[in-house]
This record gives structure tokens, C-alpha cells and sequence, in this order.
């Protein structure tokens, strides 16, 4: 076994719907057969994973009897028990059924709100009974082609009465779930309300329970929309929101492709991991490592643990690199280098003092100017981190 070999410690998590994706796509039909959910748990823990988290029909068909449900629930459990796996997060589908064609909670229809409402509360139901601790939202339909159908101010105030009536039910139930708001920009709608995880982060104060949520970012989604995903999340950890993370790989410009982590934009996985795993000094990530990705269409069942087993040692495998990184003396010079402290504290926080002291200043922006940054040089020494030419200590 190597050392980059995932094990449960590592908190490395899988949707059922994402080693399960059978492959289909808007112009194909599946290539590989739906695998059980409780194959996927036993396969996922001779992988070294932690767990899954699922939607509610990930698990129970929609529209099953309450009879079914119970026993695949219970056949479910016993699995979960037999390969001590657990299921941190839960969620609810909203996007498949046609009835959610105009959105879920904020639909025009009340009866189809109610109706998403009502399926929620079951699926928390369902999460509960699993152990979750992180329920997501993900508002794949909520969002519009023909923009004049409804007034988007509507739509936010429709999300915000779900929001705030289910963090009710879940207090009332005493569950202690948190709730976790995942944005999109665009798919499966020409344009999703709430479409970055910037704008959930100022939704979530306008809440009646703003405590209860947080962000749960996404690589394929901030990167479509042609934003920093380190961004992103670094200010959902700044302000104590980040409560659960997807990720996967992507392109800037393509539809969602949600491919294996780290086999896109390398340097930005590297920086994502870096920032998760508190390294430079700052505080961690301590929710579960989720990957929300789907293997190849290519790929036969032997292609689908492939996948999952290269999430996970890519993921361990960058946090190893970042840890060299933050700890080579040449980087710690750089940035040691690259500010002036001594005058921070008058930058924060204004007194009539301060503000003189500031105007007294001597500062000359030409002087300040002229001065070269290094960032070249940080940057390739990074660069030659992630590529393998700077191990342990080696400066050549
Ligand atoms: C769906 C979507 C994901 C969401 C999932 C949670 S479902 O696969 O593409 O980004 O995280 O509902
Ligand atoms: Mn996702
Ligand atoms: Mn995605």
C-alpha cells in the first residue's frame, strides 16, 4: 500500500449518483448497467472511502411504497454497518420528475412547491434515519428560459420561504442538520437562480436561521462561470460557511463535466487543496472531501473504481505536494519578504490618531512602485512543486 493510498481517516466521500452514473447524456443512452447501492458502498470501501451521500431516489424510487422503502432502508443500513461506511450529507432530487419542468421551490405553481416541499421534508426524513449531518441544496431547476414568466425577485423570496420553513422542521425534529446551498450557473436551466456561491453567501444572511446554512461550492460549477473556485471557497471559510465541498474537474467555457478531481486546471487543484487542508498556517477544512464527479463514458465498471480511487490518491497526492511547498525554505523566504507588517496596525480600525499617523506616512508611489514582486519566481517554484522536480528539499 502506498502512502497515497485513501483510507476512511482521509474523510473521502462519493455520491451514489456519481460512481453510479450509468453514463447517459442529452445525446446518448447509457453505457454501463446501474449499479446497486449496496455494491456501491462494499466497492467503495475496498477503495478506501469513508462514505456516500445520496439523493433521496438515489436510494428509494420515486414513488415507492412505504413498505419498499422500509425494506431497502433496512437492507441499506446493515451495509452500511457491515463495511463501516457512513453517510455524512443527504440531498433531495428535484430535477428529475417532469412535475419540476418550472423549478421546485421557487416554480410558479404552488402546488408544485408544495409538492417540493413536502418530498424534502421526507428526504431529511430519510437523511436522518441515515446519520446525516449536511443536508444539500442543490437548485438545478430553479431558474428560467423565458425570463418574463416570473419576476426573479419572486423566485428568491420562494426559496427563502422554503429555506426558512424546513430549517424549522428540522429544529422542531431536533435533528441537528446543517444546511448546505450549492451553486450553478447555468444547466440543466438557460439560468439558475442563486448562481454563485458570492451570491448564496448574502442570501443566506437575509435567512431566518442564517447559522443553520452555508455554502456548499462546487469546481465544475464556479469554473464554468469563469470564476475562481479558490476564491470562492477561501471567502465561504472566512466567513465560517464552508460546510461541504464538491469536487471534480472542469473547463472553463464546456458544459458541466464534473470529470475526476485534478485532471483539469492542476494548479488550481493543487491551490484548492492547499487552502482546504490549512496549509500556509491558517485553519482547515474539516467537513468530508466529496467528490461530486462521474467516470468517463468510456468506461466499463473495472474504469468507474479506476475513477474513484484516482479522486482520491490525486487529492492526497497534491496535499502531500502542498505541504513540501509551504515548508521549502525558499518559499517561506519569498513570502516573508513580500509585505510590511510594521504598518498593518494602522490600517485597521479608525482613530483620529491613526488617521494622522497615516498622513504622515512617507510614502512615495514611485518608490513603491519600482520595486519587483518574485511572484515569477514563487510561481514556478510551485509549478515545479506540483511537476515533481523540487522533492524533499532538492533545489536543483
Ligand atoms: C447533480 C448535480 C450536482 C449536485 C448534486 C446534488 S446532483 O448531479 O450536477 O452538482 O451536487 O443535488
Ligand atoms: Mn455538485
Ligand atoms: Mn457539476
Amino acid at each position: 500500500m502506498s502512502r497515497f493510498d485513501p483510507i476512511p481517516e482521509d474523510r473521502f466521500t462519493f455520491g451514489l449518483w456519481t460512481v453510479g452514473n450509468p453514463g447517459r447524456d442529452p445525446f446518448g443512452d447509457a453505457v454501463r448497467p446501474v449499479l446497486h447501492p449496496v455494491h456501491i458502498l462494499r466497492k467503495l470501501a475496498e477503495c478506501g472511502a469513508f462514505g456516500v451521500n445520496l439523493h433521496d431516489n438515489d436510494l428509494v424510487p420515486f414513488g415507492a411504497p412505504a413498505a419498499e422503502r422500509d425494506r431497502i432502508v433496512r437492507e441499506f443500513k446493515a451495509a452500511l454497518a457491515e463495511t463501516g461506511m457512513v453517510v455524512p450529507m443527504a440531498t433531495t432530487n428535484l430535477f428529475t420528475h417532469p412535475v419540476f419542468k418550472d423549478g421546485a421551490f421557487t416554480a410558479n405553481d404552488s402546488k408544485v412547491r408544495a409538492y417540493a416541499l413536502r418530498k424534502t421534508l421526507d428526504a431529511i426524513d430519510l437523511g436522518a434515519e441515515l446519520g446525516a449531518k449536511i443536508y444539500v441544496f442543490w437548485g438545478g431547476r430553479e431558474g428560467s428560459e423565458a425570463d418574463a414568466c416570473r419576476d426573479p425577485r419572486d423566485a428568491i423570496k420562494r426559496f427563502r420561504d422554503a429555506l426558512d420553513f424546513l430549517c424549522e422542521y428540522v429544529r422542531d425534529r431536533g435533528y441537528g442538520m446543517k444546511f448546505a446551498l450549492e451553486a450553478k450557473p447555468n444547466e440543466p436551466r438557460g439560468d439558475i437562480y442563486l448562481p454563485t456561491t458570492g451570491s448564496i453567501l448574502h442570501f443566506i444572511s437575509t435567512l431566518s436561521h442564517p447559522e443553520m446554512v452555508g455554502v456548499n461550492p462546487e469546481v465544475a460549477h464556479e469554473t464554468m462561470a469563469g470564476l475562481s473556485m479558490v476564491h470562492a471557497v477561501a471567502q465561504a471559510m472566512e466567513a465560517n460557511k464552508l460546510f461541504h465541498i464538491d469536487l471534480n474537474a472542469q473547463r472553463i467555457g464546456r458544459y458541466d463535466q464534473d470529470l475526476r478531481f485534478g485532471s483539469e486546471d492542476l494548479k488550481q487543484a493543487f491551490l484548492l487543496v492547499r487552502l482546504l487542508e490549512g496549509m500556509g498556517g491558517r485553519g482547515r477544512y474539516e467537513g468530508p472531501r466529496h467528490f461530486d464527479a462521474h467516470p468517463y463514458r468510456t468506461e466499463d465498471e473495472t474504469g468507474v473504481w479506476e475513477f474513484a480511487r484516482g479522486c482520491m490518491r490525486t487529492y492526497k497526492i497534491l496535499k502531500a505536494k502542498a505541504k513540501a511547498f509551504d515548508a521549502d525554505p525558499e518559499v517561506i523566504d519569498l513570502l516573508a519578504h513580500q509585505e510590511s507588517w510594521e504598518i498593518d496596525p494602522l490600517l485597521k480600525g479608525y482613530s483620529r490618531e491613526k488617521e494622522r499617523k497615516l498622513r504622515a506616512l512617507p510614502l512615495d508611489a514611485n518608490d513603491i512602485a519600482r520595486r519587483g514582486l518574485g511572484y515569477e519566481r514563487l510561481d514556478q517554484i510551485m509549478m515545479e512543486h506540483i511537476l515533481g522536480t523540487r522533492d524533499a528539499g532538492s533545489t536543483s
